[in-house]
């Protein structure tokens, strides 16, 4: 007991903001960047360290920690669902989905051609559940043509595999941040659920799209089977994302996350900043809408650049280089970076620059410059 007293009746301990104006200190020291790679950049706020520190926690395993529990509520109950599951990425989210919709080897998911969970996620459906993807093509605006998708739909045959489940993507991160509309995502969902399909959604960034949009996250939600978000994006939670469904669909869910080793056992220390990132972090995601088309609008003016804007509609601006400029992504990237701007080379001559809560509109400002720098000198 003394032992454990000890370090907090040390004066000189560190009281709970100067740890944080450590952290600080030390997040800057690694990284002094404008790093617009991503959102998943962005580190614990210090509302969720001090919820982090303090929080009550338990065996999520035995579903005892209140914490996870009590983000699962909230997370449920934000989104219109009867139940929701922590957890530890995007990534696992959609895989655990897809295995709990499918539930036998050779059954068919009709996926876009340019989503996350199609390029991104190592396969892991086909891998860890043997589900057949089914791709059909993304448009501009990140939606899938209902005539594809029913064209896609395999008829009871022996020969096919056998489709079970429709899933989208909102916002849409490779059809540059779009953001989907609830009368959509609506006929998707009356599609899906007239040939016995199902539809989940994977909304990593859905409360980008509720701001861009203006709506309730509900009304993105609607219809869908599932929903999975993320809390380590725009919304700036060090880890996890939150799986939604039927409470029956989650009863299911848990023991594939389980399967994949995705049982935690104090999470409530990971819940406890979820929990920060719902209540405080979704109201000014449009601040970064706001930054976004600052900085597309600047980098459209730059010679040699090319950005569509009517297709900046949330937190991502993608940059193409045209012809005429003797360097590629890559390369560009790596000049910014020297001048203390990160981006991602997404294509040889494709880049994406994504805004968050650690941009400021002064270093957009400065990262525009940065851009029309590099530009102008190659
Ligand atoms: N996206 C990351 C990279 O993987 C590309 C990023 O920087 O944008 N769905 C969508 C739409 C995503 O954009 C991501 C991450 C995920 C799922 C996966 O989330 P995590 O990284 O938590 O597994």
């Amino acid at each position: 007991m003394q032992a454990l007293a000890l370090p907090q009746s040390d004066p000189a301990a560190p009281t709970l903001p100067a740890v944080h104006a450590r952290f600080t200190i030390v997040f800057m020291a690694l990284n002094g960047y404008i790093d617009l790679r991503s959102d998943t950049l962005t580190v614990p706020t210090p509302a969720m360290r001090e919820a982090m520190a303090s929080a009550e926690v338990g065996d999520d395993v035995f579903g005892e920690d209140p914490t996870v529990n009590a983000l699962q509520e909230l997370a449920a109950e934000r989104l219109g669902f009867e139940a929701a599951l922590l957890v530890c990425s995007g990534t696992m989210g959609n895989l655990v989905a897809l295995l709990t919709h499918c539930s036998g080897r050779g059954e068919e998911v009709i996926v876009g051609d340019q989503s996350h969970v199609y390029i991104y996620e190592g396969g892991g459906s086909a891998v860890v559940g043997g589900i057949h993807p089914r791709s059909i093509p993304n448009r501009l605006d990140g939606t899938l043509d209902l005539d594809d998708i029913r064209q896609a739909i395999r008829p009871k045959d022996a020969h096919y595999p056998e489709t079970r489940l429709i899933c989208l993507e909102n916002t849409h991160n490779r059809m540059f941040g779009a953001a989907l509309t609830p009368a959509y995502t609506q006929q998707v969902a009356e599609l899906a659920h007239a040939h016995g399909l199902k539809l989940h959604i994977d909304g990593a960034r859905i409360f980008n799209a509720a701001a861009a949009l203006g709506v309730d996250v509900k009304a993105l939600t609607r219809g869908a089977d599932s929903v999975t978000f993320c809390l380590s994006k725009g919304l700036s939670a060090p880890m996890g994302s939150v799986l939604c469904g039927s409470r029956e669909f989650i009863r299911l869910a848990h023991r594939r996350r389980k399967v994949l080793g995705g049982g935690l056992r104090q999470a409530g220390v990971i819940a406890a900043a979820g929990i920060v990132a719902l209540e405080q972090m979704t109201d000014r995601l449009a601040e970064d809408h706001a930054n976004a088309r600052a900085l597309a609008e600047r980098t459209a003016q730059v010679e040699g650049l090319q950005v569509d804007l009517a297709r900046v509609q949330t937190n991502m601006v993608y940059v193409d280089l045209r012809p005429e400029l003797p360097l590629d992504a890559a390369e560009f990237c790596r000049r910014a970076a020297a001048h203390r701007v990160k981006m991602l080379p997404v294509a040889p001559r494709r880049i994406r620059a994504v805004t968050h809560c650690y941009v400021s509109r002064e270093e957009v400002d400065e990262a525009a410059q940065v851009i029309a720098h590099v530009a102008a000198r190659c």
